[in-house]
């Protein structure tokens, strides 16, 4: 949609195809500025776009907002943006920066050296991509869930894998996800800086619910990080060894000194509760862009390995609220956040795998108190985590002959 303001002076309160819009100034040559808010767009937005423009007569400068990030009225999903063209009553009018990814920003200079055309794109979608509730009930249902598994072949306990790059938040799942079943915010499992791998040894830890006197049905193994994209630190053989269950809890990794079965504790004769049963691959949205090139292949050459193995794969996407300013406001936006679906699709390329196997997280990092929807966002990951592993007891149920 266009609209054309001529020679206006003020526009007040005008509508980006739905997205209302604070007031701007346009002024006349003479002015000072070409166009300026009148609120401060980082008050309104949080997401603001910057552009420039050049004139002959003077160096205005002028903001607007780019986005907004909840609509006031209702508009459909394919709606998401619209063009505006502004006639700017100046001689040349160049935009020269767009500082946000979230905007496709555009300037036409039009050929009367008026026309200023930029697009808006909304970052948060009116309904959710991915249903969930974010209450208390569902939370305490999830945590029922979770708690009371068991596993379709009998009493063992799914074992699962965390594996991704170093720092990419597999520690701080597992905290996470305990500090869930605590009430409170706790570092067991040993959390890290992101700039050196931290977790050294495997650890597993039991997830259950504290006041229940169940034994755990689920428990999450804590490794070493991956390395570059030669595996320099944790090796496709030491991992796979880990998956075969040949590893002993405690185990301390080493890249020059492989597993083998001289290795202290090493279990020649791993049964099914040695054994993984799904593997959760962990990456840090805030990196997949920048994670070595190498990365991608690592992952294909451990997919089809641990694949081989008949284990099931997932992958969390950690540090969401990092690259969302909606959703670290409130972990409830997720669903409806443009930003992350692409960064899910973008996951899924470096992955090799479907977004359907993928869940975004956010982990309790800065904290110190639980937050509802943080919870309900974690224990649907350890659901989804669950239901893949359900299946490798499905696959390797003992075969009766009837
Ligand atoms: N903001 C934010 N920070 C996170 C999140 N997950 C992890 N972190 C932080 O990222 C850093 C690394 O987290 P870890 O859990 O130690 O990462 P790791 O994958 O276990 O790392 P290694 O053991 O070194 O391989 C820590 O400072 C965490 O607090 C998240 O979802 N959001
Ligand atoms: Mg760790």
């Amino acid at each position: 949609m266009q609209k054309s303001f001529g020679n206006t002076k003020s526009l007040s309160g005008f509508s980006f195809g739905g997205l209302s819009s604070q007031s701007l100034t346009v002024p006349t040559t003479s002015g000072q500025p070409a166009i300026t808010t009148v609120a401060d767009p980082k008050d309104a937005f949080g997401i603001v776009t910057t552009m420039s423009s050049t004139m002959k007569t003077n160096t205005p400068l002028f903001k607007f907002p780019a986005v907004q990030p909840k609509l006031e009225s209702p508009q459909s999903d394919t709606e998401i943006s619209s063009d505006i063209t502004f006639e700017i009553p100046v001689a040349s009018a160049t935009a020269l920066e767009a500082k946000d990814g979230l905007s496709n920003v555009s300037s036409t200079e039009a050929q009367r050296d008026k026309l200023f055309t930029f697009t808006a794109v909304r970052p948060i979608l009116e309904s959710q991509w991915r249903d969930v509730e974010w209450t208390e009930e569902k939370k305490a249902s999830l945590m029922k869930t979770v708690s009371s598994y068991t596993a379709s072949c009998g009493d063992c306990p799914a074992r699962i894998l965390l594996l991704g790059p170093v720092g990419s938040g597999k520690s701080s799942f597992i905290s996470s996800v305990q500090s869930v079943f605590k009430g409170r915010v706790t570092n067991r499992a040993m959390v890290g800086s992101f700039s050196t791998g931290f977790t050294k040894k495997l650890q597993s830890f039991n997830i259950c619910d504290q006041k229940s006197e169940d034994a755990a049905g689920l428990v999450l193994c804590d490794i070493m990080g991956l390395g570059d994209g030669e595996m320099t630190g944790l090796t496709l053989h030491d991992i796979l060894s880990v998956i075969k269950g040949h590893v002993p809890e405690g185990h301390k990794f080493s890249p020059d000194q492989p597993v083998r079965s001289e290795t202290q504790g090493y279990v020649k004769k791993p049964s099914l509760k040695h054994k993984i049963h799904c593997v959760a691959f962990v990456v840090d949205a805030s990196k997949i862009l920048t994670y070595p090139k190498g990365l991608c292949a690592t992952f294909q050459n451990l997919r089809e390995h641990i694949s081989d193995l008949g284990v099931h794969q997932v992958a969390l996407l950690t540090h969401i609220e990092q690259i969302c300013p909606e959703t670290a406001k409130d972990v409830s936006q997720v669903y409806k956040s443009r930003i992350i679906k692409d960064m899910m699709g973008k996951a899924g390329a470096l992955l090799g795998m479907s977004t359907s196997y993928i869940v975004p997280v956010k982990n309790y990092s800065l904290e110190l108190d639980l937050d509802v929807n943080t919870d309900v966002l974690l224990l649907s990951a350890v659901d989804h985590i669950l239901q893949y592993a359900d299946l490798y007891f499905q696959d390797n149920m003992p075969k009766f002959d009837v």
